[in-house]
């Protein structure tokens, strides 16, 4: 009986040390864009060296809209990807960013979401995060 509860307080302790500290995660305002009424939230959870982004849209289509992180800002966005997202579907994007949560909220970069493949023109929303 007393080995088994030094196993389990082992088993424990082992649990509850990890290696890289992944608290301080932040939350950004997505705002509608050319009127598709689709608004939501970005969040961004640092995963080491890494940032794992969840876009939450209301009033997405259950079609793939594409979207990305851009250098800029909502207002004026390069047109080029910096980082690629996993594409919105039923409002709902989660991606593993090869890079940390302090370089992606340091300043001038923006979450943009496109209307679709066929229509990258058209952006539907956009965060900004910072
Ligand atoms: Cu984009």
């Amino acid at each position: 009986m007393f080995s088994c509860a030094i196993a389990l307080l082992c088993a424990m302790t082992a649990v509850s040390a990890p290696a890289a500290d992944n608290s301080g995660g932040r939350v950004f305002a997505i705002g509608s864009q050319n009127g598709s009424g689709q608004h939501g939230t970005v969040a961004l959870k640092p995963r080491g060296s890494k940032t794992v982004v969840e876009i939450h849209l209301l009033g997405a289509p259950s079609s793939a809209e594409p979207a990305h992180i851009h250098t800029g800002s909502c207002r004026h966005l390069n047109p080029a990807p910096k980082y690629p997202l996993t594409s919105v579907v039923d409002g709902i994007s989660e991606t593993t960013v090869n890079a940390p949560i302090a370089v992606l909220t340091a300043g001038n970069l923006a979450v943009n979401v496109h209307k679709s493949a066929s229509d990258l023109k058209t952006y539907v929303a956009c965060g900004n995060l910072e």
